[in-house]
């Protein structure tokens, strides 16, 4: 399925992204859900998939993780499923994250869709995402509060909510309508009718994640070795005080290892383009030759990236999975990062090269790329 957004992105970007919520209406004409709830409950009892019921028995908040084994104890009130990065494991789901890549690919979370049944929903919650919940089947009544300071706490050890919240929006949503939700804004889903609701996630990282990820990039690789040096050092009265200059020169020394662009960039590439989620990776059994891939490629065959790979340009190096792309080639590295079905024609004169098709043969072989058989 081809989805088409009916949105303004220019209008929506400067009025909206990362500053307050919006319902836009009927953005998605005459929707099709991509997924049915029976697909989306077998997805959930699956081990490598994320998923998550969350239920009300009695008036009590209840949170269990899957894999689910059965639903037959559920009844026909007050529960949600829902299955994190879907976009990984089901294709059709997948094409509705698509209309959404007039936002960068890096701020890309997931795709999370849950399935609610009447009064089911996880309850009055903040995120540190940007959200867009796209409606499908069914309908639910969403309220979004104002971002100011609010209590949290949790009902069940594996839920955080809000208290009670004063509402800048309430509405209901109808198949094809979008609520988007900056981060920090509190939001609560009641469901009417069995509902199916997709949440297109962004998020960006914060200092820990990149401050704690640089430091294994430079342990793996070695670097900062230099230790701190005073050649400079003259007598001091207090001899258990470290002066300001010398945490300048401390700070000085983190500072000028994150300020190497070309580590820095190495890095990032491989950071940004790790994934949060399990992916589905089959890698390529038996695997190819260089020249069979060389050969389907020239005979016109297609090779389709996996789903939800993240493939991704830093500058003039290309980076698939954590791993570097490493070609000189590169227009045709840009071209696997821009397009999710490549053929010899993107590709261009770079085929002709032995060591980018050895590049190529290790991305197939690793289950990144597969022939569109
Ligand atoms: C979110 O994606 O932030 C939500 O709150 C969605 C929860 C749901 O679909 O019930």
């Amino acid at each position: 399925m081809d989805y088409q957004l009916d949105l303004d992105w220019d209008d929506f970007l400067n009025r909206y992204w990362q500053k307050r919520p919006v319902v836009l209406k009927n953005v998605i004409k005459n929707f099709i859900d991509p997924i049915s709830p029976d697909e989306l409950a077998g997805l959930a009892m699956e081990s490598e998939v994320d998923s998550r019921l969350v239920s009300q028995p009695n008036g009590h908040w209840q949170a269990s993780n899957g894999p689910f084994e059965s639903y037959d104890h559920l009844g026909d009130k007050g529960w949600s499923l829902l299955v994190q990065a879907v976009n990984h494991w089901h294709a059709p789901s997948a094409a509705l994250v698509r209309p959404f890549r007039k936002l960068p690919d890096w701020r890309l979370d997931d795709l999370m869709i849950s399935f609610s049944v009447p009064g089911g929903g996880v309850g009055p919650h903040i995120d540190q995402y940007d959200v867009f919940i796209i409606q499908g089947m069914g309908s639910r009544r969403w309220r979004v509060g104002d971002k100011k300071p609010l209590k949290q706490y949790c009902p069940h050890p594996a839920l955080l909510h809000v208290e009670p919240f004063d509402p800048i929006i309430d509405e209901d949503l109808s198949p094809g309508d979008i609520l988007y939700i900056p981060p920090g804004f509190p939001h609560d889903g009641f469901t009417h009718e069995t509902a199916l609701n997709y949440s297109v996630g962004y998020r960006g990282p914060n200092s820990r994640d990149l401050i704690s990820n640089f430091a294994d990039y430079v342990l793996e690789h070695d670097l900062g070795g230099e230790h701190y040096s005073d050649p400079d050092l003259k007598l001091r009265e207090h001899p258990a005080l470290v002066e300001e200059h010398e945490l300048e020169r401390l700070r000085g020394m983190m500072i000028n290892l994150i300020n190497q662009p070309e580590d820095f960039s190495q890095w990032f590439g491989r950071f940004v383009t790790t994934s949060r989620h399990e992916l589905d990776i089959a890698p390529a059994e038996p695997p190819y030759r260089s020249d069979e891939i060389y050969d389907s490629l020239v005979q016109g065959e297609s090779l389709i990236r996996l789903s939800g790979l993240r493939v991704l340009r830093v500058g003039d190096l290309c980076f698939a999975n954590g791993e570097l792309i490493d070609t000189p080639h590169l227009d045709a590295a840009d071209a696997l990062c821009r397009y999710p079905l490549i053929s010899q024609k993107e590709l261009g004169d770079a085929l002709e090269d032995p060591a980018f098709v050895a590049v190529l043969a290790h991305l197939v072989n690793s289950g990144y790329w597969y022939f569109n058989d």
